[in-house]
């Protein structure tokens, strides 16, 4: 009887991990009850045009693919802006117990407003002599966090608490370092790469209902007091930081900017796609579990859906994203001709075993659906590197890479262990 019992708790227990409602509300973790789709078309144009080589993908496909993602998802950014500086603040080159030269950089984005702007945390490797490749990535709770070095200043900035509730807090010196497990920064510097890194809250941070903080307000016309439903949301503000930090890695001359990978995590890895999808100087993209909004297809509806990610966090994206709630079939694009934005060039996708909120198989299925645009760049292109989702712990890669980590939501060793070797496939190191 008690075994019985036992058995039914268990029977109970796997329906409710299966599809459940609770706190986050209706979601669905059972690969069988994926609804049935159909993917919008990558290589046929608007207009019913067979998209066959690089040269049309380039002029007629990409262009309008691209304007979808901008005005239905994640919302137009303006471009540079005029006057905008770069101070290097503070540098040594006897960091990390002179393993490294560290250098921050602020970036002043508008003349005449001393409360806008970005700091930029670099660190290269001393044992490389001239310009190094580099990682780029934004983190979630200040510079001061990525790496436990007391020349950081700790951010003035609110920083998230917690995903439950607590949306901001100040940052302070216990967060020094905080962060350090995502960054593997020996290894980097040891594979002769840079660390370059911004904290996304100089740009906007990340709570809902204020159009008021962050930079968007810098951009506003006359009388505006909130981005227009086809404008920004907040992934794309922070995409649009990335592109300043590119507009500043042009100048330095310790940095190869013609080599860098531009990386994120979770929202940030969201980010990440963005922006490499609209700025083509990053040479290679990585997103590491970036899930909904990412590298997940949307139309499967597996963990966080569409509808869930707009009222858990309706600033991310921008207005007109709304529509596509109780509708994912009608968005014209998904998340694959996000990843095929980014061809030619490199992308790696990484997924995590226990992170089902990020639909590791939808990651994967992106980068697969993305490679017939890799296919009209390089005949034979070898894509993803595996013809089905590879096992746990089996890293594939091609032009693009993809693995499965055990474990959880989260940025690991092994994750930059991945990337690295990646990069220095492609970059030919
Ligand atoms: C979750 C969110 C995900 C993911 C994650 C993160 O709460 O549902 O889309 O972005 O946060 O950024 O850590």
């Amino acid at each position: 009887m008690r075994n019985q019992l036992a058995l039914i708790g268990i029977s109970i227990a796997l329906i409710v991990t299966q599809t459940s409602t609770s706190a986050l509300g209706q979601f669905n973790y059972d690969e069988a009850k994926v609804p049935k789709f159909e993917l919008p078309k990558l290589l046929v144009s608007a207009s019913g045009k067979k998209i066959a080589t690089a040269a049309d993908w380039k002029k007629v496909r990409r262009p309008e693919i691209f304007k979808l993602f901008q005005d239905e998802m994640y919302g137009a950014a303006p471009g540079r802006p005029e006057g905008m500086t770069f101070k290097v603040f503070e540098s040594s080159d006897k960091a990390l117990g002179g393993k490294a030269t560290r250098k921050q950089v602020r970036v002043q984005f508008v003349k005449d407003n001393e409360d806008a702007w970005m700091d930029i945390l670099i660190y290269t490797p001393n044992k490389v002599k001239g310009a190094v490749p580099g990682f780029l990535g934004l983190n979630f709770n200040g510079n001061h966090s990525v790496v436990n070095d007391p020349a950081i200043p700790v951010t003035p900035r609110w920083v998230r608490s917690n995903g439950k509730g607590v949306v901001k807090n100040k940052a302070s010196e216990a967060g020094r370092g905080g962060n350090a497990s995502r960054w593997a920064i020996d290894s980097i510097l040891d594979a002769g790469y840079a660390l370059i890194t911004v904290y996304c809250g100089d740009l906007d941070e990340d709570y809902k209902g204020n159009f008021q903080n962050g930079v968007q307000p810098l951009f506003y016309k006359k009388g505006q007091t909130e981005p227009s439903p086809s404008q920004w949301g907040t992934i794309s503000v922070w995409a649009w930081g990335l592109s300043r930090t590119m507009d500043y890695l042009e100048t330095d001359d310790d940095i190869d900017h013609k080599k860098i990978a531009v990386m994120g995590h979770s929202r940030l890895g969201k980010t990440a796609l963005w922006a490499g999808a609209s700025d083509e100087r990053f040479a290679i993209v990585i997103s590491n579990n970036s899930g909904c909004g990412g590298a997940a297809l949307s139309r499967r509806e597996f963990g966080e859906t569409v509808r869930r990610i707009n009222t858990s966090f309706p600033h991310w994206f921008c207005g007109n994203f709304k529509k596509y709630n109780d509708n994912v079939n009608a968005l014209p694009i998904d998340q694959h001709m996000l990843v095929a934005l980014i061809a030619p060039r490199p992308a790696y996708i990484a997924s995590a075993v226990e992170d089902r909120w990020a639909d590791p198989r939808g990651e994967f299925l992106s980068a697969k659906h993305a490679e017939p645009v890799y296919a009209l760049f390089e005949d034979g292109a070898t894509g993803v590197g595996a013809k089905k989702w590879p096992g746990v712990d089996k890293p594939v890669s091609g032009i693009m890479g993809y693995h499965i980590r055990t474990g959880a939501h989260d940025v690991t060793e092994y994750d930059w262990q991945q990337y690295i070797h990646f990069a220095n496939r492609h970059f030919g190191r």
